[in-house]
């Protein structure tokens, strides 16, 4: 392995602002909000402020899939978050999350509004709420370890992986390496439970399945870092077949144009306020009503 450095750290870490990589005009060392901005707020229970990324697509998945089941008290506004913008450090935003990451929803339905943080929790708290997604029986605890798992695995894949492999401004192969070793286990272990059931909790699609498929389902597609080839996706057989099969349902379809602002614009729906959006209010449309 190449020499990559003659770097030792300082005795006390500072704050280089200009270090390069994608997300260095966003990212700093401390937390709370830089400028006051409310936040829109729509007529439904449900308010969400984010962005379609794996995180935020989990969430509209979630609601679009509580719809489908005829649950309308899951009807929401779904706000367009610009990240790379810094919308998540505006004074509203940090007031709902205060980790400032999409995405970020408010439940208004009782008396108090109540935030929820976290894309896991959201899951979690919805499912609860509705009574579904999350198997009663004793798959229980299976949906909610695979749950936590991915809330522990993905930022390997997102912040490790990810991150060395396409954003940083240097090729670092020790951790380029350490990471694509960590990726491809995390497929195996994904492959092999699918080898045993058609859904991570069992026979059936849970929040469990809606956690992991924005980001290992994309993965399996070469959809993310452009890694396909280079992590052999197309070898993991069974995470393949449980991708298809969730990339049909038409919740997901719909869930994943909700706060979509890049690729096709007939896949990006910047914002949701009404199931007819999906029909008229798509970036193409907009622009041929122009
Ligand atoms: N563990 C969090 C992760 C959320 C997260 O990392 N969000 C990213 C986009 S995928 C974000 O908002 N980044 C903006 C920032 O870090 O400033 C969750 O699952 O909700």
């Amino acid at each position: 392995m190449a020499d990559e450095s003659n770097y030792s750290p300082a005795e006390v870490w500072t704050w280089n602002k200009a270090n390069g990589g994608r997300f260095a005009a966003i990212n700093r060392p401390s937390a709370g909000s830089t400028h006051d901005k409310e936040l829109p707020v729509g007529r439904h229970p449900f308010q969400l402020y984010s962005l379609a990324t794996p995180n935020g697509v989990k969430v509209t998945i979630m609601l679009e899939e509580l719809l489908a089941l005829g649950h309308a008290g899951a009807e929401y506004d779904a706000w367009l978050i610009r990240i790379d913008e810094g919308d998540q450090f505006g004074s509203g935003f940090v007031a709902v999350n205060p980790n400032s990451k999409i995405p970020a929803l408010l439940d208004r339905s009782g008396p108090t509004p109540v935030r929820i943080f976290e894309s896991g929790a959201m899951l979690l708290y919805l499912a609860e709420k509705f009574g579904a997604l999350l198997p009663l029986d004793a798959s229980r605890a299976e949906c909610l370890s695979w749950l936590f798992w991915q809330m522990g695995s993905a930022p390997y894949l997102g912040g490790g992986f990810g991150h060395f492999y396409a954003y940083a401004p240097i090729k670092i192969e020790y951790a380029i390496d350490r990471f694509a070793m960590e990726v491809k286990r995390q497929l195996d272990v994904l492959d092999r439970r699918l080898a045993e059931s058609a859904y991570l909790a069992g026979d059936d699609y849970s929040i469990a399945d809606i956690a992991v498929w924005p980001w290992y389902g994309a993965l399996a597609k070469g959809l993310l870092y452009d890694a396909g080839e280079f992590l052999q996706v197309q070898d993991y057989a069974n995470v393949q077949r449980w991708t298809d099969a969730i990339a049909e349902r038409s919740a997901v379809k719909r869930g994943r144009m909700v706060n979509r602002a890049f690729g096709d614009p007939a896949s990006q729906l910047h914002e949701r306020h009404d199931a007819d959006d999906f029909l008229t209010k798509t970036q193409d449309k907009l622009a041929a009503s122009d």
